[in-house]
């Protein structure tokens, strides 16, 4: 059998590691994927789900043409073209019925990777509606928040060769390689090399992570607390006159650190400790080791508190150490760039509060505004099933799996089955796509040329690496694939829109649609590197290469920029107030009538719920386990292995009970995406059947309460 090599990298997540495939001449069937040593990011390193690609990709899970619903229910084959053309006529109607607002688009994870993702915003322009809708709402948007209101530094934070000490809340890298922008693809050896070099790791988690391991100090506190503990940090800092007083001199002001200091003063470390189930001294310990022992390095927040109620309120404080501290990148530092973005200077100052989301019309569903391009995911089901004018009746799905990762599923399954149109784009099956009245399976990554995934304004990577892929393999003879921009190109055409991608207007009316290449040349044309340069750089460097770009050395600030971080506005000191008198601050666990709290987890084989239709996966993971301390279990006369189910006020699911002494005790860590439809027999339990949508909503975001969430576990009958 004749076979070939090929480079690209792996686009499961944004760590990109670098692959290096054989391929079946003739057939262009992976037989095989190795990391690429090459390549200067990941050096050879790979994940299982990496390593999956040969079933992925021609496993017999794998949609190779068009879906439509028939009137019982079920799919035939269609033709591509023939699909967007009754999708184009029944969107016509839909809007001349509902108007532009009528018909909007979700984006979720697989959706972000690829260079073209933003065309869904530019499609949605087109038509003239602003219903852009991705899990970036149900993600780690406190981050956003938190830039909009305390306001956010232009520079960055160092990354982690420039640090002596990181500080993670609720961050899992070496499992989710995505602590942005610090550690992305090989976290262990990155970890440890960092560490040989002096870096302290400090790890606030409640279980025992996989990266807590690897930590100097970690907390093990009750989950939905961080709040108290980085303010007692705060606190802390200020009052040992920890904190970099020139920094804040200069970019803070007196006036705004006296507003901070009050509104933190009630969280002395005694109470943080006890409102958090912590040690005596372990928040003063953290507190030095990271201000004080320390002169740089960031704290960082992921997805385990930006689940939790008042995750904006953690994040302002989280954001806010690393202001009191003054750990971000000063003029003359060199900064990681992404190489696809224009090559605009960056400078050693601060952006104030836009408070933008403030401007936007308070929307149907209560009062929800947006933030940045998206309006609030939380509220998709409603804006769907909701009668009036801006109701939802089209939905374009691109990359994500709404069926499963919304919270409150039920509502969310209600709502997809009461569109008009759902459109899904997904290479298998999803819980998502059995709802849609049309799939259209898409090109996969290794038979789709690309660029690393670059989101304007806010860089992610862990270097200022590139590289162009191409299609390195044909896709499956006899298919009828889309690549995935193409669907709202063709739409367009086929509705005489006029419509811009990345800036510029397409050719509609040409009588053939653009390339990929061409679609990548026109994302990065404003570049610090342009796909021709990219392309031609492939020659010496077929790994990709890591850039030094002139942009990338930090500039002082411009003269008579005097932007100022709000540290502690009204309404956060206000959030604080009513942190502290909530359930979370004044009882020890997960409250009466409750007998543990949930929270969530990444699993090392899937990427939510990509990867659980899988062979090679649900032999190693057949379910989404309950995590539970070995002693919780025997208390609950429960045995590994044993069915569990696990109520909340919301909703009950029922899975496999594992003992993991890493889980603080009064705690079940459980992965979410998991369990299909509701009603379907699995694999595993949704998580977002416990999750209600329209109670326990942090403001601006809407973020649902999807970690520290309570509930009573027992033996399953
Ligand atoms: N293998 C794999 N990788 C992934 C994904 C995946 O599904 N699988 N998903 C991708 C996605 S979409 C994302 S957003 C990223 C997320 O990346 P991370 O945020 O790093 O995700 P997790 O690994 O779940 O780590 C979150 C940690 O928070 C802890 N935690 C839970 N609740 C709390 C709390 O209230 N307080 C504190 N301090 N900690 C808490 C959990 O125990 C967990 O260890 O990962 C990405 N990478
Ligand atoms: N309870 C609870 N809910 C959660 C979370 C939690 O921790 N707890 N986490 C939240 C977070 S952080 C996130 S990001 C979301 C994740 O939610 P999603 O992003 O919606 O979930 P995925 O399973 O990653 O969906 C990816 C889909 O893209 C498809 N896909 C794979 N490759 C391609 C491709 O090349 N093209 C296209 N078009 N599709 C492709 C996959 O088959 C899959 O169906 O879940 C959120 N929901
Ligand atoms: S960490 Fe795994 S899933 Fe992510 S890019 Fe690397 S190989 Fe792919
Ligand atoms: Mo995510």
């Amino acid at each position: 059998m004749a076979t070939r090599e090929a480079r690209s990298y792996c686009r499961i997540c944004s760590a990109h590691c670098g692959m290096v495939l054989t391929i079946e001449e003739g057939s262009d069937r992976i037989l095989a994927v190795k990391g690429d040593k090459e390549n200067p990011l990941s050096r050879g390193y790979v994940c299982f789900k990496g390593l999956q690609a040969e079933e992925a990709h021609h496993g017999p899970q794998r949609l190779l043409r068009p879906l439509k619903r028939q009137g019982d229910g079920s799919f035939a084959e269609i033709d591509s073209e023939q699909a967007l053309d009754e999708i184009a006529d029944r969107l016509r109607d839909i809007v001349s019925r509902g108007g532009p607002e009528a018909v909007a688009t979700f984006k979720g994870t697989s959706g972000s990777l690829f260079a073209t993702h933003m065309i869904q915003l530019d499609f949605l322009h087109a038509l003239g509606s602003n219903q852009f809708f991705s899990v970036n709402t149900i993600d780690q948007s406190a981050k956003f928040v938190s830039f909009e209101r305390q306001g956010g530094w232009a520079a960055g934070v160092h990354d982690i060769d420039q640090s002596e000490v990181l500080l993670f809340f609720g961050c899992n890298p070496l499992i989710s390689h995505s602590t942005m922008p610090v550690m992305g693809p090989d976290p262990v050896r990155k970890l440890k090399a960092a560490k040989a070099r002096g870096l302290k790791l400090i790890v606030i988690d409640p279980r025992r992570s996989e990266t807590a391991h690897f930590a100097d100090l970690h907390l093990q506190p009750l989950p939905g607390r961080d709040t108290a503990i980085a303010a007692a940090m705060i606190r802390t800092i200020l009052d040992e006159g920890w904190e970099d007083r020139a920094f804040t001199a200069e970019h803070v002001g007196a006036d705004r650190i006296a507003q901070l200091r009050q509104a933190v003063d009630p969280f002395t470390p005694e109470l943080a400790e006890r409102i958090a189930g912590l040690q005596p001294g372990q928040v003063r310990a953290a507190a030095r080791m990271f201000a004080k022992d320390a002169g740089c390095g960031s704290a960082f927040a992921a997805t385990g508190p930006s689940m939790a109620p008042f995750c904006n309120t953690m994040q302002h404080l989280v954001d806010g150490l690393n202001i009191v501290c003054g750990r971000f990148r000063r003029a003359g530092q060199k900064a990681v760039v992404d190489m696809i973005n224009p090559a605009d200077p960056i400078h050693a100052e601060v952006i104030s509060p836009p408070r933008l989301y403030a401007s936007f019309p308070p929307s149907r569903i209560r009062g929800a505004g947006m933030l940045g391009f998206d309006r609030l995911a939380s509220t998709l089901a409603e804006e769907i099933l909701t009668p009036g004018k801006g109701r939802i009746r089209s939905l374009f799905v691109s990359g994500s799996n709404p069926a499963v990762c919304l919270p409150d599923q039920q509502k969310a399954v209600e709502a997809l089955r009461d569109l008009e149109l759902l459109v899904v784009m997904d290479p298998y099956m999803s819980a998502t796509a059995k709802l849609a009245h049309y799939v259209l399976p898409p090109t996969m990554m290794y038979e789709r040329p690309d660029l690393p995934i670059a989101v304007p304004g806010f860089n992610i990577g862990t270097e200022s690496w590139s590289q162009y892929t191409p299609a390195v393999i044909a896709v499956p003879e006899g298919s009828d694939l889309v690549e995935d921009w193409y669907p709202y190109w063709a739409i367009a055409r086929r509705l005489g829109l006029t419509m811009r991608f990345s800036g510029i207007e397409l050719d509609l009316q040409r009588n053939r649609p653009p390339t990929t290449d061409e679609m990548l040349e026109i994302r990065a044309r404003n570049g610090r590197v342009t796909l021709a340069t990219l392309m031609a750089d492939l020659e010496r460097h077929p790994a990709g290469r890591i850039y030094d770009h002139p942009s990338s050395l930090v500039q002082p600030a411009r003269p008579g920029m005097s932007g100022r971080f709000d540290v502690m506005p009204e309404d956060v000191a206000a959030e604080l107030a009513e942190f502290l008198a909530s359930e979370l601050a004044q009882a020890p666990g997960p409250g009466p009538g409750f007998s543990h709290l949930m929270i969530s987890r990444r699993m090392n084989r899937v990427m939510n719920s990509l990867g659980n239709n899988l062979q090679a996966t649900l032999r190693h993971d057949p379910v989404n386990p309950a995590y539970m301390h070995p002693g919780d279990l025997e208390t609950l006369g429960l045995a590994a292995g044993d069915r569990v189910e696990i109520a909340s006020e919301h909703g009950r699911i029922e899975t496999i009970a594992q003992a993991d002494k890493a889980v603080r005790s009064g705690v079940v860590s459980i992965a979410h995406c998991w369990g299909g439809l509701p009603g379907e027999e699995g694999p595993g339990a949704n998580t977002n059947l416990l999750i209600a949508a329209d109670r326990h909503l942090a403001g601006i975001n809407m973020m649902p309460r999807m970690s520290a969430v309570p509930v009573t576990v027992r033996k399953a009958h």
